[in-house]
């Protein structure tokens, strides 16, 4: 399949729904998420580019992508003042877990709290950040980055769309497919909480049962709970919820 850009020519013909009104498209930025921090702009604006100079991961970390080969893209939400925030980033990984299983025909997963794996591999990463009531969240998707060109010193092994399946995807298409399923796993959160999501997020949790590291102390992962903390058990014998943070797993 032939792959051009995340210009507004490309994508907005696919758009659906109001998620992607308006779209912001810049060829080259810094990162979207400075292109909507502090807009102003109505639920639903997407910020999207071609290439990232300075892309965000969590806590200070980077997220780097060669020009042209990801979906790299922030969307503004007002969420109602009585949801947990740290849940919108399940929610969107989730929807960035179904829009990979619907264009790839693999099964992919969640890796709490903000990771979607396929194939063990890290494939796309989420980047929630508040400002004013308004939630920023950034959404970086692997998709035709050939192996050497995914980070090498990663913690959790990179891989992109094309390196499970061989093949490349047109990536404005991609994108679309993800927003109209965000927008509707978001209307489902809004309404009902993670309760009425936890079915598809449960299916995709991929900790769940597995040996990991997590504040300096091993154990076992049991699951998401449905309030979006992470249960697990450690080698000690506690079992904790953890709010937020880091996991490594083993292989
Ligand atoms: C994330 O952070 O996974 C959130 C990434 C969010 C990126 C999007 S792109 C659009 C929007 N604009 C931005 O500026 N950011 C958002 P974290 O869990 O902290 O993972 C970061 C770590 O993943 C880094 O320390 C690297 O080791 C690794 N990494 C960097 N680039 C990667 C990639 N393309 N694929 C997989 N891992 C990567």
């Amino acid at each position: 399949m032939t792959d051009t850009s995340l210009a507004p020519v490309e994508v907005e013909p696919h758009l659906s729904g109001r998620f992607g009104k308006p779209y912001l498209y810049e060829p080259e930025c810094t990162s979207t998420q400075q292109l909507l921090l502090g807009s102003g702009l109505p639920e639903g604006a997407v910020a999207a580019t071609d290439h990232q100079t300075s892309g965000r991961g969590r806590l200070g970390r980077v997220w780097e992508a060669p020009p042209g080969s990801a979906v790299l893209i922030s969307i503004l939400l007002r969420p109602p003042p009585d949801r947990r925030l740290p849940e919108l980033s399940l929610v969107a990984a989730l929807a960035v877990a179904e829009t990979v299983e619907a264009a790839v025909q693999l099964a992919a997963q969640v890796k709490w709290p903000n990771d979607v794996m396929l194939n063990r591999r890290k494939v796309a990463g989420v980047l929630s950040e508040l400002s004013d009531g308004t939630v920023v969240v950034g959404i970086g998707i692997n998709v035709n980055q050939t192996r050497d060109e995914l980070p090498l010193d990663a913690p959790t092994e990179p891989g992109s769309l094309r390196t499970a399946t061989g093949t490349t995807l047109d990536r404005a298409v991609l994108l679309a497919s993800l927003l109209s399923r965000l927008e509707r796993m978001y209307g489902t959160w809004r309404a009902e909480g993670l309760d009425g999501i936890y079915g598809g997020l449960g299916a995709r949790d991929f900790l769940r049962g597995r040996r990991i590291t997590a504040d300096g102390e091993q154990g076992t992962a049991v699951q998401i709970l449905r309030d979006g903390r992470l249960e697990i058990e450690t080698d000690a014998g506690d079992v904790k919820a953890l709010e937020s943070g880091e996991v490594l797993f083993e292989r």
